[in-house]
């Protein structure tokens, strides 16, 4: 009894918050537009050999087709129907990459766009990723199916249906976002076709879930849908495992609507992480490193467990959402490496690694005009697989930023570090900033304009460790810069400003 109890008990406490990664695997990647046929191949190929825990995939189901501006990103964001239908694959596709993902412990994350269907100029048509006739005009959607019934309407008091204060919660949740067609959460017929489609997904084998645009839902219409998910599959997951929820809900402070308000329901984006941290970094507002030293709760986020954390998104690194012009992207690759380097070492949150492509940048008056450009595409519209580079990068326009040596060495080490204190603090109060996290993992930044001379207490055992920024361990030797920790925990670390890659990170498995 006693036992059956705890069980419970660690049920209640993990269920929804838990992330089902494997265990030693500790983030996952967005790999933003990709194909499932090239996704499958990279979990097997890069993800599961280099300890990563899962993938967020871009939302799976059928999306109206745009044209003007030419097949933009964001068609993904305005559903026809919950066919697993899109420019990524169909369905015998989706099928393959979860079962092959899952197969080698790299688990699949749905980016679930719920709280809306296409926007209401849409037109009528068949102009559909997978040819699903609709009528945005009429609210009919007959693939699913919805009518003008399961819409918001007549809830929504803006006199032109649209939110127009953000501040006012009821148009927040029952008025049309952006102009897309708000479903009606309050009818559990809504509700049973939302948690049909989520549930078609588990029983494929996927792991959790993104829901788009919560704060655009009453969390208690999406705790309806979610008490009605299955457990996962058990063909991979323990039995009586409950899917991943992470909503996506911007809290920058200053509006009605409280990230908290959804705890409720799982777990939700951080949306202040990445804009504090972009501040920091990038040195604005009389930020410094040195105030990291209580990062986390201490500067007023969300508890760690709750929180879903990254340097940016497939919305803010192209002004998208929210943030602002402080968030650090692959544009300013020194940095962001700091900054996603940081994030890694650091213990609060559960953190995602962003995964671009590249796209013609065009400013006009501080704003990029070409912020809706697709992903890499062939003349017909159809997506550009992702090639490998000789030398393990992308090509194609494919950024790839989870494969960047610096990166990709940072996720090996929060697995390594994984479970152990945030120790050993260290900072000149300025810019040269050091943690440890227990005697597993150290990382000493420099983000001053002057070099950084000092021995540090590491807390890790002695010998020589391999630093896995400037390289890594290789058999047995380190192809980049070596440390000497000394009997009594104690290394000399010297980063000039000017190095590649201003930090040094050491961990236990990366010594010789
Ligand atoms: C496209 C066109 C529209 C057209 C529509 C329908 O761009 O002109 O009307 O189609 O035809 C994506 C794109 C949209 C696109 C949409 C559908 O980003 O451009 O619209 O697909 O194709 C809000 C939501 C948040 C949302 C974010 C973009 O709360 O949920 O806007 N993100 C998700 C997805 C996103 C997707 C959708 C939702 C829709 O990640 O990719 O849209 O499925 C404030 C609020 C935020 C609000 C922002 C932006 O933020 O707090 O909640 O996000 O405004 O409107 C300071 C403040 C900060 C504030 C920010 C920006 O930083 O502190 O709070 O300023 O003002």
């Amino acid at each position: 009894m006693r036992i059956f109890l705890l069980l419970v008990a660690a049920e209640l406490c993990w269920a929804q918050y838990n992330p089902n990664t494997k265990s030693g695997r500790t983030s996952i990647v967005h790999l933003f537009e990709w194909r499932w046929a090239d996704i499958a191949l990279e979990c097997e190929r890069y993800l599961a050999p280099n300890g990563f825990g899962g993938v967020q995939i871009s939302p799976p189901n059928e999306n109206i087709v745009i044209t003007n501006p030419w097949r933009p990103w964001w068609e993904r964001y305005q559903p026809i129907s919950y066919k697993l239908c899109t420019r990524s694959g169909n369905e015998d596709e989706f099928r393959d990459m979860v079962t092959r993902c899952n197969n080698v412990g790299v688990y699949i994350y749905v980016d679930a766009v719920v709280n809306h269907m296409c926007g209401s100029a849409g037109g009528a048509g068949t102009h559909s990723t997978c040819g699903s006739y609709f009528n945005a005009g009429n609210e009919e959607f007959p693939a699913v199916p919805y009518s003008g019934w399961d819409f918001n309407d007549g809830k929504c008091k803006t006199s032109n249906g649209e939110i127009q204060d953000y501040n006012d919660i009821y148009q927040v949740r029952d008025c049309r976002l952006v102009s897309l067609l708000d479903l009606a959460l309050e009818k559990d017929y809504v509700r049973s076709k939302i948690a049909e489609y989520m549930n078609h997904l588990i029983g494929i084998g996927v792991a959790g879930f993104r829901i788009d645009a919560s704060k655009h839902m009453w969390p208690g219409d999406m705790k309806a849908f979610l008490d009605k998910l299955n457990n996962l599959h058990t063909k991979w997951f323990p039995e009586g495992a409950r899917p991943f929820i992470f909503q996506e809900v911007i809290d920058l402070g200053g509006e009605a609507i409280k990230a908290s308000d959804y705890f409720v329901n799982g777990r939700v984006t951080e949306f202040k992480y990445g804009a504090k941290l972009g501040t920091v970094i990038r040195r604005w507002n009389g930020e410094k490193m040195t105030y990291l030293k209580n990062w986390g709760e201490g500067w007023g986020f969300m508890p760690s467990d709750r929180a879903l954390v990254f340097v940016d998104n497939h919305d803010n690194q192209r002004g998208h959402g929210a943030g602002g012009a402080s968030i650090l992207t692959f544009w300013d690759p020194r940095l962001y490496k700091m900054a996603v380097g940081f994030m890694l070492a650091h213990p609060y949150g559960f953190t995602r690694v962003m995964s671009s492509y590249r796209w013609s940048r065009w400013f006009e008056n501080g704003k990029d005009v070409n912020d809706w450009i697709g992903p890499p595409s062939n003349s017909d519209g159809s997506t550009k697989t992702v090639t490998i580079n000789p030398d393990t990068t992308c090509g194609n326009d494919w950024v790839c930023e989870h494969r960047w040596r610096q990166i990709r060495n940072m996720v090996i080490f929060r697995n390594v570090v994984d479970g152990q204190a945030f120790t050993n603090w260290w900072d000149n109060n300025s810019n040269q900033v050091a943690f440890g996290r227990g005697n597993k993992g150290f990382i000493v930044f420099n983000n001053d304009d002057w070099n950084l001379s000092e021995t540090l207490q590491t807390g890790l055992p002695a010998g020589t460790y391999c630093d896995v920024i400037s390289g890594q361990k290789e058999g047995n030797s380190c192809t980049g810069i070596q440390i000497q920790v000394n009997g009594d925990g104690r290394a000399y670390f010297q980063i000039s400003n000017s190095a590649e890659d201003p930090f040094v990170a050491i961990h236990v498995n990366a010594k010789l």
